[in-house]
């Protein structure tokens, strides 16, 4: 049997596979022992490609709803139809009617997320989203507004501490710059842990990396804010930080000293529901390693105060100068994203919002450069006005399980005059509402570089893959699809090296260099070097910190924008609410990849519900029975959950993943398919104000029985 070198795109890690082949099938894929960064590591999802690729449930022709529900449609056919319903759209009510929503798997695919937003801007919407204003928007919001370091920060690899907030990437696979990079987790972390690594972590529960901390603050949901600035507070009173970086390259730090001022360790540890002990020994423990960073996840992005967090971990880092320095090599050499030389200098602050676009309708929200925020797209669906949404193509994506008020969602989708869905399956609780599902091609049938998983490598690894199965049908990859409909509507794909040509649509080497155009070596050079499909390590690339330019004078600002006044605002707020004992916290599930994985045999086998997590005692005091069905309220909605106990959550707290659950199905069928916890969310309530990111975390709930 055939047996090729690629990496796997079921998620963002890229591992590296072995993928046999039988004919046109792929029967088996495995961990490539002989890769470098990998070593032979792969997940349970990633093994469960062959499946996934030949499932009955997978389309191999795109769909057409019609009187009798979905039938097969020719895809270029298909393509002259949904622009010749956004042709009138278009012209009677402007561009700004069509809105694209590139979700998760436009991510997976290399030139998904870049065609998407080409074709945005070729056509001149504004209403361009992506799953990032879902996620951890706020670490793009905040990348450049205190000032960013020229040259790098520390890297994993390199630490001595490292300390997580609210990130479990032994499950998740995801760690920030900085974090846990997502190859073979487990094993990387507890290797260095045994080499001297120091890890802190704070969650609100006992999670994978929390159960291999030294110091381990079992934070209330939400309160993340108190712990960082009670331990700035124990930093800075003990004159812990670097006093010379700071003297030569800091800003702001009179204001940031004053806002933490009100958090001495009792109070900030009595706020943020840990021991003041340990809260006082993670602060010296961080500061006291020599390399190292303070990381985020998704918890507390999504627990209300994103944006003020991310400020307070970014001050942590700025406070102790965790930076490469002159002379060092810089972290993260990355292939395939452009070059600037790396300094010892900082970057000037540079707000990276609100620029270039008006403000959306709603709640004042504004652009991420160029990204409109998710929180808006329903709204700006429904309400009738200027810039209205009436078409909406989503990639990869699946705004009902995943979008804040799933109801108010399926209205909005309800509303459109076009929907438009690029699904691998028409079962999907998104898909099934579409007009239209363009079926893509799957990822082994798919030539791909590695610039998802690129900001991980510590060292100048780089890939391209070519596809290993043959195009099923007149299946389109994603950028075929988007350039076919940019061709009928007269309209230009604008890259990063230039407009796409538009007389014939260029194959996916061609357009992966105009779309990475101006990076270390392009994709096509690449491939030439590997052309047995092996990753290349380009060691002469990797970038020295260069000496800080003659006269530059920028320096980080702790004090700029709304910082640190969030910080005093949020002492002076009382979050408990009345009525809604509980916090109900997002986690991920170790067998679905958000809402996709549940079609799949083994990963069905092992789970098919969204059980609520829960402390056996708080389980008590309920009266509530392991596997007891319990209905779980926010003051916005309800969810039914099977409630599963679980003695490694702090009191007061229910977990539960996303991406489960479907409105149109009644609670009978919660055993089979979970529930949706953004059934319990609301847009327009307890979101960020500057990123608009739901509370999708931390949402004050209360348990009902019956
Ligand atoms: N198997 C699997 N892997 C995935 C995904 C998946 O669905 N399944 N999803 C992928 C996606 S899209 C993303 S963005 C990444 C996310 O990757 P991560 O951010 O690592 O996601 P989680 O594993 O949910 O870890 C978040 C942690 O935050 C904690 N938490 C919740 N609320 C709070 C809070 O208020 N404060 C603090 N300090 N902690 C809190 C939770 O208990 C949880 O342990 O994972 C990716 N990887
Ligand atoms: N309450 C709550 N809500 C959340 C979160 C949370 O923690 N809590 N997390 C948020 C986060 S971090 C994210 S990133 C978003 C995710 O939001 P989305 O990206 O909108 O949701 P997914 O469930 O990842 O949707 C992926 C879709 O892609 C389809 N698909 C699978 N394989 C392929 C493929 O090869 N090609 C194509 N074209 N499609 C494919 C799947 O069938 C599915 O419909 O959800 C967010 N929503
Ligand atoms: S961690 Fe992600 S990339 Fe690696 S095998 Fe699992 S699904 Fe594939
Ligand atoms: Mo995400």
């Amino acid at each position: 049997m055939p047996v090729q070198r690629s990496f796997c795109r079921f998620c963002h890690a890229n591992c590296a596979i072995l993928v046999e082949t039988e004919g046109d099938r792929v029967v088996r894929v495995s961990g490539d022992a002989e890769d470098p960064v990998f070593g032979g590591y792969t997940c349970i999802k990633g093994r469960q490609l062959p499946e996934a690729h030949h499932h009955p449930e997978r389309l191999l022709s795109s769909q057409k709803k019609g009187a009798h529900g979905f039938e097969p449609i020719a895809t270029q056919t298909a393509l002259d139809e949904i622009a010749a319903r956004l042709k009138p759209l278009i012209e009677e009510h402007g561009p700004d009617s069509v809105a694209i929503y590139a979700g998760t798997y436009s991510f997976q695919n290399s030139a998904g997320v870049a065609s998407a937003m080409a074709f945005a801007q070729g056509l001149g919407t504004r209403h361009f989203y992506t799953s990032v204003t879902l996620d951890q928007p706020a670490k793009v919001y905040t990348a450049a507004q205190y000032g960013s370091w020229s040259g790098g920060g520390h890297v994993f690899g390199e630490a001595d501490v490292a300390f997580f907030i609210g990130n479990n990437p032994i499950v998740s696979h995801y760690g920030p710059p900085g974090g846990l990079p997502p190859f073979s987790p487990s094993r990387r972390l507890r290797d260095a842990i045994a080499n001297g690594l120091k890890l802190i972590v704070a969650d609100p529960r006992e999670s994978d990396v929390a159960a291999l901390a030294h110091i381990h603050l079992p934070v209330k949901p939400g309160e993340d804010p108190a712990l960082l600035a009670g331990m700035i507070h124990v930093i800075l009173e003990e004159r812990l930080y670097d006093e010379a970086f700071v003297q030569a390259h800091v800003d702001g730090l009179a204001e940031l000293k004053q806002a933490v001022s009100g958090f001495s360790p009792a109070v900030a540890a009595a706020r943020a529901g840990v021991s003041e002990a340990d809260l006082v020994a993670a602060a010296r423990m961080f500061a006291g390693g020599t390399k190292g960073s303070a990381s985020t996840g998704t918890g507390p992005e999504m627990a209300g105060n994103g944006t003020l967090t991310q400020y307070l971990v970014s001050s942590l880092n700025i406070l102790c100068g965790r930076f490469c320095r002159e002379g060092e090599k810089s972290s993260i050499p990355r292939i395939f994203t452009p070059v600037t030389p790396r300094r010892a200098q900082v970057n000037p602050p540079m707000k990276l919002w609100g620029e270039g676009y008006p403000a959306s309708r709603f709640r004042g929200l504004t652009h991420l450069m160029f990204e409109m925020p998710c929180n808006v797209l329903a709204d700006e669906i429904l309400t009738p006005g200027p810039g209205q949404i009436r078409a909406l193509i989503s990639i990869g994506g699946n705004p009902m399980l995943a979008f804040p008020d799933q109801d108010k969602m399926a209205r909005a989708i309800e509303a459109l005059d076009l929907f438009v869905s690029v699904d691998i399956r028409s079962q999907g609780v998104s898909a099934r509402r579409s007009d239209y599902i363009l079926a893509p091609l799957m990822s082994l049938e798919r030539d791909d570089i590695s610039s998802l998983s690129e900001w991980w490598y510590e060292i100048p690894y780089a890939r391209y893959t070519e596809a290993i199965l043959p195009r099923p049908g007149d299946l389109l990859d994603e950028y075929e699809m988007l350039w076919g409909l940019a061709k009928r509507l007269g309209t230009g794909l604008p890259l990063a090296g230039g407009p796409c040509p538009m007389d014939a649509c260029p194959d996916k080497e061609a357009f992966l260099d105009l779309a990475v155009a101006g990076c270390v070596v392009p994709p096509s050079q690449v491939h030439a070097d590997s052309p047995d499909g092996r990753p290349v390590i380009y060691h002469d690339k990797h970038p020295i910190v260069e000496p800080a330019e003659a006269g530059h004078e920028a320096r980080f600002d702790l004090a700029a924008g709304a910082m640190p006044q969030q910080l005093v605002r949020y002492g002076r707020e009382d979050s408990a609410a009345q009525g809604y004992p509980f916090r109900l916290i997002s986690r991920r599930s170790r067998h679905r990849f958000n809402s996709t994985g549940g079609h799949l045999s083994a990963l069905k086998a092992k789970r098919t519900t969204n059980p609520a997590h829960i402390h056996p005692d708080d389980m008590a005091g309920l009266g509530v029975a392991d596997g007891e069905m319990i209905r779980i309220a926010s003051p916005h909605g309800e969810v039914h959950a099977l409630a599963k106990a679980s003695a490694s959550l702090r009191r007061g707290v229910i977990s539960m993943a996303h991406g489960y659950g479907d409105p149109d199905y009644g609670p009978d069928e919660v055993p089979q398919r979970g529930g949706s916890t953004n059934r319990l969310v609301s847009e327009t309530s307890g979101y960020d104000p500057i990123t608009g990111q739901a509370l999708q975390s931390a949402i004050p709930v209360k348990v009902l029985r019956g």
